[in-house]
């Protein structure tokens, strides 16, 4: 049992936000299990997994390497440490691949449908994008029908998932001398499902057993990821929903209400929520809500879901991917919807010591124990109402007693599209790059990920992004490390006086937070964007660019691709939290040095964020040397 100024500590201990320790608080007070508990009951974590240094992909098995270079040296089959370390990580990246593209392929499959005018609720938003996009897949716009294009487009996108074309189309904007190292290499990404299929196919024993070979396949499923699945995500739902544009919202579990409905919307895809948003409007609902003794409907976001609705309909943010658990702790949930990924499995546990429905909603992704009500693009709208309609009808039974909200809300600046941030810039990234030649801006970093319970929560995304703003030097961010950093009121042009001279500088002009909100994770293909079309700009390589990334507190199989898209398109990566490669020095050395000779960038583990922030900085100047700037 804790003693009260024990579960103070304990909370302190655990989340760096104001409001986040007041409900873990809560949940210690309520009994209420955590992931911080069950982080704490899994403690001593197995060694040989830590490592990466156990093979269980074959009925042989599991067989794990003594780490220490003693026996057994190999597994049943024959597979060194460098092979089953290797293996392993191709194993996972290809799962975090797979989710992104997956998702990807959904949105696609929608806009599909809302051309043929079969899906209910949708339409095409931004009819630039479509036009704009279907060019570079070369379809005619001229006199046709936005309706026509999308089909088109959305046939052609769909195309990319397999292997006929032997290239993807996306992939083709980035700059020439980064796709001449991947031609080099023999990473450019054919198709995205076959990259990950292949990926699949080299893990099963007896396979790919040369882990330089088997790390070059990962590049190529990570571009395939970062250039295809998630960029196509990312347009595609611009499209549907529209390009985001800079707003203002809020953030925290402060955004839930003390008297209206309220309804966290919980995961990734986008497609079932933006009908949520459109159906929490509907007059009659609205009328229901009032009824039923509440003031109103009050949707709130969480993880990336939340992320595309904050960026474009201003939806406040709840929180990132610990507070999950956190916001049915906090007693004023009326329904919790779900798509799928980054979905603690124990929510319905928590959920049933409160009055919180979870709602799952994907063929793909059940938890026992929650609602199911399936999403289809055909009745979307219509199961969008049902699902206001169940958390209205729940609010009667929500007990006052055990309602805590903490605090107020943080007010966030987001929605920096890439194509936002270029127009503010008056169209070109020149006066951007003027600033980074005048050494105004040093460089510019994406904070991208997850939290992670064995760091204080966002204390690694936030100590790191005030470091590097502090050094000239402009964050990008997405997921839930943005998410972080809006809780900590860095997402504000405000936040600018923690800058350094420069950098505040160029944020005053503009009106804009020297930390900017670029999205969800999928978002991450904005980043890359920019980033080529920076380097167009210039005539270099993606490689030449003074940029970094970090992932302080990253957890899920998707921030391996992420970090691997990154690195194998010239961005230096540094990770806060280790990969599990430590038990082979081949693999260790070949992702941290011997990439530098092939995309002038590699990865590093640091999980100080200061030091991460020297060595982001030591990167960003070596590469400003090279440019002789
Ligand atoms: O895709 S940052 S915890 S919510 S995996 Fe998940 Fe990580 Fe959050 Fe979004 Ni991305």
């Amino acid at each position: 049992m804790f003693s009260s100024s024990d579960i103070k500590q304990e909370a302190e201990k655990r989340a760096l936000d104001r409001a986040d320790q007041e409900i873990i608080g809560k949940a210690i007070e309520d009994g209420i299990e955590t992931a911080w508990e069950r982080f704490a009951l899994q403690q001593p974590q197995c060694g040989f997994g830590q490592l990466g240094v156990c093979c269980n992909n074959c009925a042989m098995g599991p067989c794990r390497i003594d780490p220490y270079g003693g026996k057994p040296s190999h597994g049943v089959c024959g597979a060194n440490v460098d092979t089953i370390v290797s293996r392993n990580l191709l194993d996972d990246l290809s799962v975090g691949a797979a989710a992104h593209s997956d998702h990807g392929r959904e949105v696609v499959e929608v806009l599909l449908e809302t051309a043929e005018g079969k899906a209910e609720g949708y339409r095409i938003y931004d009819e630039e994008k479509l036009k704009r996009v279907a060019e570079e897949y070369g379809i005619g716009t001229a006199g046709r029908s936005k309706e026509d294009i999308a089909k088109d487009l959305a046939l052609g996108m769909l195309a990319e998932f397999g292997s006929v074309k032997g290239f993807i189309q996306m992939a083709e904007r980035a700059p020439d001398k980064t796709k001449a190292i991947w031609t080099e290499f023999g990473i450019t990404p054919r198709g995205i499902d076959r990259e990950i299929v292949e990926a699949m196919h080299r893990v099963h024993m007896g396979v790919d057993a040369d882990f330089v070979n088997i790390l070059l396949h990962a590049m190529r499923t990570a571009l395939a990821d970062g250039w295809g699945g998630s960029m196509i995500a990312t347009d595609c739902s611009d499209i549907l929903f529209g390009t985001p544009k800079p707003l203002t919202s809020w953030a925290n579990l402060g955004t839930l209400s003390t008297d209206k409905v309220n309804v966290v919307l919980h995961g990734h895809n986008p497609l079932l929520s933006e009908m949520i948003v459109q159906a929490a409007e509907d007059p009659d609902l609205k009328k229901y809500a009032i009824e039923k003794g509440a003031k109103g409907i009050n949707l709130v976001g969480m993880c990336c879901t939340g992320n595309e609705l904050l960026m474009r309909s201003g939806i406040p943010i709840a929180g990132n991917i610990l507070d999950q658990e956190l916001a049915i702790a906090t007693g004023a949930v009326e329904a919790m919807v779900v798509d799928y990924q980054c979905i603690f499995p124990s929510i319905p546990a928590t959920a049933g010591c409160y009055h919180t429905k979870v709602v799952t909603t994907s063929r793909k992704a059940k938890i026992p124990g929650t609602q199911y009500m399936e999403f289809s693009a055909e009745t979307a709208l219509s199961t969008a109402k049902e699902i206001i309609r169940l958390a209205i009808d729940n609010y009667p039974n929500r007990n006052p007693d055990r309602v805590r909200i903490p605090g107020k809300p943080m007010k966030v600046m987001a929605g920096f599209s890439e194509e936002e941030i270029r127009k503010a810039l008056g169209g070109t990234y020149k006066p951007l790059i003027d600033a980074i030649v005048a050494g105004q801006i040093k460089g510019v970093v994406g904070i991208v990920g997850c939290n992670h319970p064995r760091i204080k929560q966002d204390y690694g995304h936030v100590t790191l992004a005030k470091e590097l703003i502090k050094r000239n030097i402009l964050v990008v961010e997405t997921g839930c490390a943005a998410i972080a950093c809006g809780k900590a009121g860095l997402l504000l042009p405000e936040a600018a006086e923690g800058a350094g001279a420069g950098l505040k500088a160029v944020c005053n002009l503009l009106g804009i937070p020297p930390v900017l909100h670029m999205g969800s994770c999928v978002d991450n293909s904005r980043i890359l964007v920019m980033a080529s079309m920076v380097a167009k700009e210039l005539g270099v390589g993606i490689g030449d660019l003074p940029l970094g990334g970090a992932a302080p507190e990253w957890y899920s199989q998707k921030a391996l691709p992420i970090g691997t898209y990154f690195v194998a398109s010239g961005v230096y990566t540094v990770l806060g939290i280790p990969p599990k490669i430590f038990g082979s020095k081949n693999v260790l050395n070949l992702l941290t040095e011997g990439l530098k000779g092939i995309t002038n960038s590699a990865f590093a583990v640091e999980p100080d964020p200061v030091k991460a922030a020297d060595l982001l900085e030591e990167e960003i100047n070596r590469k400003r040397s090279a440019l002789g700037i």
